[in-house]
Formats: structure tokens, C-alpha cells, sequence
């Protein structure tokens, strides 16, 4: 897409409904999920795999492909739906999460093609995305390395291991956006350990930092558009959302972390997000 014209935005807000519609098609297959920090993270989603990511669905290890880690594996359901509307397999396979011989668990499989690694034990995705950089620049390839974390996630230390070794090495080609939803699995992140000032603790570490409203679509693609913020640095992108994002009853709380869905609540919750065009 070559400039974010509103009907670039329309576009790219309809694809994040499907996302979200998405969620809760899949985990209500599958009887229940990560309800939450999926749909916090569908508007990103939908904004790299429509807009910003180089990939070829039909050529999925092309070797200049842009690569997306996501780092906090339990949003697997919005990773799904990006990568069926994208064409990486077919939609139907949405229907079918969580069974032993369906192409979906709850966790991302590197297995499949568009997942760039298996991920679901939190603090892992930023350290191996710090190696997909440094692969990039020995491999002289101009592709782009992009992971997703958690703010609970960032209590695991070896993130900041990561993220010391990605600005002394200044991976320029890194991003790592931070889904900023404030509840972690049962708790907000805060009462269990506050992050503040998030931002600073990142420059403090040698990072380029932007903040924005992870909902709002111009903003996140004029961000996107914008990397890498400084040279020789990773750029960091802190993007602050509502964990349950789109459903009234599931919004910023920790009972939608992950929970159970029958067919009322499905119900309720597709009639809240809408149809998309
Ligand atoms: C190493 C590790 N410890 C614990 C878990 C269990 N777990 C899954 S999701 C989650 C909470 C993560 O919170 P956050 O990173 O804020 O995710 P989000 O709110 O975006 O869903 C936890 C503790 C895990 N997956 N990996």
C-alpha cells in the first residue's frame, strides 16, 4: 500500500475486525482461549501483515521476507487470522483450534508456514529476533525483523539481556513493539511490578522509543512507516491498548485473559464487534 489515504485506513480497520471476529470464531471452536491480549494486539496485527511486512504467502521462506516474531505465543488466534487472510492456508482451518491433529494449538508452531518460531514460553521472542537481525546484516539482506511482547511479558529478565545486546550491536533492522495492555494473566502488571517509566528504562538500554494509541490506526501506520526511528539503534514501539479490545465484557480486565466461550457468549460478542465490510 503506498500512502495511508483514509481508504488505506478503512481498509486496514476492516481487516483488524476480522482479526477480532476471528478471536473468538477460534476460540470458540476450540472452547476457550486467550481471549484478551489477542484482541489488544488485532489492530497491530492487522497494520504489519496488511501494510508495513514484506511476505509472499505463495513463497513463505522466500529468504528476504520481512520476519515477525510473536514473542507473547498465547495471542495465537489473531496470529491465525492475519495469516489465513493473508493466504498463508485456508480459512477454514480457524474453525478447528486445539484439537490433537488441527494445524492450530493454543501456541504458535514454526511448523506452519508464515510462523517464524515457536513461541508461547514468554521471554524467548526478543532474544531469538536479536539473532534474526544479526543473520540479516551477515547475510547482507535488507529484511526487517519485528517482534510483538507482552508487558508482563517484560518481567522475564532475558529481554533485557536482548535488549543490551541489540543497541551495542546497533540492529537498526530490529523493532520490538510492546503490547501495552496493563493486565498480565491474573492481575494488572502493575500491582504485581510496575514498569514505569517503561519508555526511559528502553532509552536508558540504547533503544529509539515511540509511544502511541495502539487502536488508532493512522497513528500505528505512520509509526510503522517511520522506523527505524534512529540509525544504528532498534527502534522500540510502545503501543498502549485494552486487553479484550472490542467486546464491552471482555475489556480490561484479567477474567478475559483467558477464559471459557459457549454459544451465548459467542453470540454477544460477534453482535457487539459488528460485521466488516
Ligand atoms: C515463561 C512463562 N511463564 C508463564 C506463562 C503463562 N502465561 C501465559 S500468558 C501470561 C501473561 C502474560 O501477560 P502479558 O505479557 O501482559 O500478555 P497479554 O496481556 O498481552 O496477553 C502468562 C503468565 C508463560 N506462557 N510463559
Amino acid at each position: 500500500m503506498a500512502s495511508n489515504s483514509e481508504a488505506v485506513l478503512t481498509e486496514l480497520r476492516n481487516e483488524a475486525l476480522h482479526v477480532r471476529r476471528n478471536i473468538w470464531r477460534s476460540l470458540r471452536s476450540a472452547g476457550s482461549g486467550h481471549v484478551g491480549g489477542s484482541s489488544s494486539a488485532a489492530d497491530i496485527l492487522a497494520a504489519l501483515y496488511f501494510h508495513f511486512l514484506n511476505l509472499r504467502a505463495e513463497e513463505p521462506n522466500w529468504p528476504d521476507r520481512d520476519r515477525f516474531v510473536l514473542s507473547k505465543g498465547h495471542a495465537n488466534a489473531a496470529l491465525a487470522s492475519v495469516l489465513a487472510r493473508a493466504g498463508f492456508f485456508a480459512d477454514s482451518h480457524l474453525d478447528d483450534f486445539y484439537g490433537y491433529d488441527t494445524l492450530f494449538g493454543m501456541h504458535p508452531d514454526i511448523k506452519l508456514d508464515g510462523v517464524e518460531m515457536s513461541t508461547g514460553g514468554l521471554g524467548h521472542g526478543l532474544p531469538v529476533s536479536v539473532g534474526m537481525a544479526i543473520g540479516a546484516r551477515l547475510q547482507k539482506r535488507a529484511f526487517r525483523t519485528v517482534v510483538m511482547l507482552g508487558d508482563g511479558e517484560l518481567q522475564e529478565g532475558s529481554n533485557w539481556e536482548a535488549a543490551m545486546a541489540a543497541s551495542h550491536m546497533k540492529l537498526s533492522s530490529l523493532t520490538a513493539i510492546v503490547d501495552y495492555n496493563k493486565i498480565q494473566q491474573s492481575s494488572r502488571t502493575d500491582d504485581v511490578l510496575a514498569l514505569e517509566p517503561l519508555a526511559d528504562k528502553w532509552r536508558a538500554f540504547g533503544w529509539a522509543v515511540r509511544e502511541i494509541d495502539g487502536h488508532d490506526m493512522a497513528e500505528i501506520v505512520n509509526t510503522l512507516d517511520a522506523l527505524p526511528y534512529e540509525a544504528e539503534k532498534p527502534s522500540l514501539l510502545i503501543a498502549h491498548t485494552t486487553k479484550g479490545k472490542g467486546v464491552s465484557f471482555a475489556e480490561d480486565t484479567y477474567t478475559w485473559h483467558q477464559n471459557m466461550i459457549d454459544d451465548d457468549i459467542y453470540a454477544k460478542a460477534l453482535g457487539e464487534l459488528g460485521e466488516p465490510s
